[in-house]
């Protein structure tokens, strides 16, 4: 990794049913937060992952929301004026993946209503929140993941989600990529023929065409910022999500 610290966009994904695993946030609204490098690609978010064996914390946030994400974010959230004591993470409840599985969520700039915590295998523990916001169009291990699950209705079954939360969800065209067009994700992955979430090789490979590319030569399409470049809206977007309170920013 990089020499100084990493900045990350959390987007905040409010669960529209509180589960049984989180009754002690009472009647605090509760966000999953999800770290992000990309926040002019929330318009094609089409669910949430998680990891259904990690292990979660539910805490009480500076301005009275529970955020859930790992204990590692939470305490360094905790040096970052997100809790109301430094150092201090006032944990509501403890928590795995599986039992916010199937979650419904309301996340900002996305065109569905309604997004669905879905499982990904392949989160990584000592990254981000360990809560991991899905764009299928634009990050190929995302669309691995969510083909995993509209594929193999028993990987559905296994961790308790729906057709209704999967089936429907498809890539959003938000940005053009010169030479990979407005899925670019899509675009590399077929033609890499990836098979899988699993799939580490060619994922790396697919990653590579699309990331920089995609960060550098792309172009939005969607309408509120259509015909800029990628580069040029990244910081505004951001700063917007942040303002309007669908954001914090958080560096580790
Ligand atoms: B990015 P870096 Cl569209 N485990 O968000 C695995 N992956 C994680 C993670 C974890 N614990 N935490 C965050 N990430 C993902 C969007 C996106 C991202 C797009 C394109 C590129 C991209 C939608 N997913 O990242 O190692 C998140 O995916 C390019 C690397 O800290 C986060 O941003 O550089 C990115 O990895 C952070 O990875």
């Amino acid at each position: 990794e990089g020499v100084g610290p990493q900045e990350y966009t959390l987007i905040k994904m409010r669960a529209k049913t509180v589960p049984a695993a989180l009754k002690a946030a009472g009647n605090k609204p509760v966000f999953l937060v999800a770290a992000t490098l990309r926040p002019e690609t929330m318009y094609g978010q089409t669910n949430c992952w998680v990891r259904p064996d990690m292990k979660y914390i539910a805490f009480e946030t500076s301005n009275g929301e529970v955020f859930v994400c790992t204990r590692r974010a939470a305490r360094n959230m905790s040096y970052q004026g997100l809790t109301p004591a430094e150092g201090e993470v006032p944990v509501l409840a403890e928590l795995t993946g599986q039992d916010i599985m199937g979650l419904p969520l309301r996340a900002p700039l996305t065109s569905y209503d309604t997004i669905y915590t879905l499982p990904m295998l392949t989160i990584m523990e000592d990254k981000g929140t360990g809560v991991v916001t899905s764009v299928p169009s634009d990050a190929p291990d995302d669309l691995a993941a969510l083909r995993d699950l509209k594929n193999k209705a028993p990987l559905r079954q296994k961790y308790g989600v729906t057709d209704e939360m999967v089936l429907p969800f498809e890539p959003v065209p938000i940005i053009e990529v010169p030479g990979l067009g407005p899925l670019s994700a899509v675009t590399a992955c077929d033609a890499l023929k990836v098979q899988s979430q699993n799939d580490k090789e060619k994922l790396a490979e697919a990653k590579e065409q699309v990331y920089l590319k995609g960060f550098y030569e792309g172009v939005m399409l969607v309408p509120a910022h259509k015909g800029k470049k990628v580069q040029d809206v990244k910081k505004p977007i951001q700063k917007e999500l942040v303002e309007s309170g669908q954001a914090v920013i958080y560096q580790e």
